[in-house]
């Protein structure tokens, strides 16, 4: 039997690639590489179903032998271990940004006297288009909840953009551009508790109770597929906190971030100007400890998020309460800083590279914003948040369109402030 190799990365399998395993079986034996996780996330959003998922489903198609890891988008590893007789592939990666890694399996298997067979691509089927009809009948909350988790583990780092509602977060759902041969989407979204309240006008001082915030989830949820973190603020009282992980289970939310402070929350980014009073590291790990057992899904994850800095409590109170609360079962931290030159947030990035037990550290960039992700990637963080971005860059546009309206007593001057009505028709769902 000749061997012959597929390369896959695919979840929602359709009769394009069941043409070209068609092709691949009456050449020999077929081994498919499954891409994992992390390779496609470097050209593609994050498959829906797991590795596991999408392996088994490889598994059970008629013709194919085995599957195996393929942990790259480059095929080195595999083929030269395999050295197949053939390797199969859709005419479709002969341009584009898939055009470079064609040309070195064309190069790698010249060394054995391999041959690369490349059927027809099947046209009128994308998993593009499936992945739009699926959102069209919609994700569920498990698939949701545990997005996260598979993203820590497939990225360099989680890409979050906040979300107020239900239109902002189709932005940051559907707001996708192609950059140096990668597709670069949001990966997540984050609800914030300032731009959930600004976005109603009022104060954020958890003043717009757990009942509002839970409607703008749901908003979101209606239209979006992607994972959702919550800022929870102090995640109220530790019993509440209780009940709210175990309804944001159920929503298919997949973390909470809570912050260690007590009495009237005021928002971090007033820094000492306002009144800002920290828990005790006892009460704080107690709630996080709590919600930790109310947790009823394995994904779901409690993150803390340290004041430290912002009340001005100093670094090594930073370092000793994130100690703390990771012993006390946080899944993540938040450092939160708001000095603009950011060494404070890389002193603390350093110091904590020494903890013996690290999770997933998250930078809210909102005051060191010079900094890129890679820099971010860089200094050890594994999630970014954009914590406020699409409602301050909407405010000035309203704000010069009524201004307009009013000086000219008619629209036409603010139209170029403005989204086109057809614009505006075509991002929103049918
Ligand atoms: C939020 O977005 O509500 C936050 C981040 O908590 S910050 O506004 O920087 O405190
Ligand atoms: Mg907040």
């Amino acid at each position: 039997m000749k061997k012959v190799y597929v390369g896959m990365g695919t979840d929602l399998i359709h009769h394009g690639h069941i043409n070209i395993i068609e092709v691949a079986r009456e050449l020999g034996e077929v081994t498919v590489g499954l891409l994992s996780d992390k390779a496609v996330s470097k050209y593609s959003r994050t498959p829906f179903l797991s590795y596991d998922e999408r392996k088994k489903i490889l598994e059970n198609l008629k013709g194919v032998k085995e599957v195996i890891l393929q942990e790259d988008l480059d095929y080195e590893k595999n083929l030269s271990a395999l050295k197949p007789d053939y390797v199969v592939h859709g005419t479709d990666w002969k341009t584009g940004p898939q055009k470079h890694i064609r040309e070195k399996v064309v190069k790698l298997l010249k060394e054995w006297g391999g041959e690369l067979v490349e059927p027809e691509y099947t046209s009128g089927i994308s998993s593009t288009g499936l992945r739009k009809a699926l959102k069209e009948v919609g994700t569920t909350p498990d698939i949701r909840r545990r997005m996260l988790r598979r993203l820590l583990e497939s990225k360099d780092i989680v890409r979050v953009m906040e979300a107020h509602n239900g239109i902002s977060a189709l932005i940051v759902e559907e707001t996708s551009i192609n950059a140096e041969n990668e597709v670069r989407e949001f990966d997540a979204m984050w609800v914030s508790s300032l731009t959930d309240s600004t976005a109603k006008g009022k104060p954020d001082t958890e003043y717009v109770d757990r009942t509002s915030r839970f409607q703008t989830i749901g908003d979101i949820l209606d239209v979006t597929t992607k994972p959702i973190i919550l800022d929870g603020d102090t995640g109220g009282v530790t019993e509440h906190f209780a009940m709210q992980v175990k309804n944001l289970e159920r929503l298919g939310v997949s973390a909470v971030i809570i912050e260690d402070k007590v009495g009237l929350k005021r928002n971090s980014l007033f820094g000492t100007e306002v009144k800002q009073e920290l828990d005790t590291i006892e009460g704080f790990c107690e709630k996080i400890n709590t919600g930790k057992k109310a947790q009823v899904t394995e994904e779901f994850m409690i993150i803390a998020r340290l004041e430290s800095l912002i009340a001005e409590h100093g670094m090594e109170d930073a370092l000793t309460r994130a100690k703390a609360y990771i012993e006390a079962g946080a899944d993540g931290i938040m450092i939160h800083s708001r000095h603009k030159d950011g060494s404070e947030i890389m002193e603390f990035m350093k110091r904590y590279q020494e903890f013996e037990y690290k999770v997933p550290v998250v930078s809210v960039p909102s005051s060191y914003n010079q900094f890129t992700e890679d820099e971010l990637k860089e200094a050890g963080f594994s999630i970014v948040i954009y914590a406020n971005h699409l409602l301050r860059a909407a405010f000035p546009a309203m704000k010069k369109t009524a201004e307009s309206i009013l000086e000219n007593k008619r629209s036409l001057e603010a139209d170029k402030y403005c989204m086109s009505i057809k614009e505006i028709l075509t991002i929103l769902p049918n």
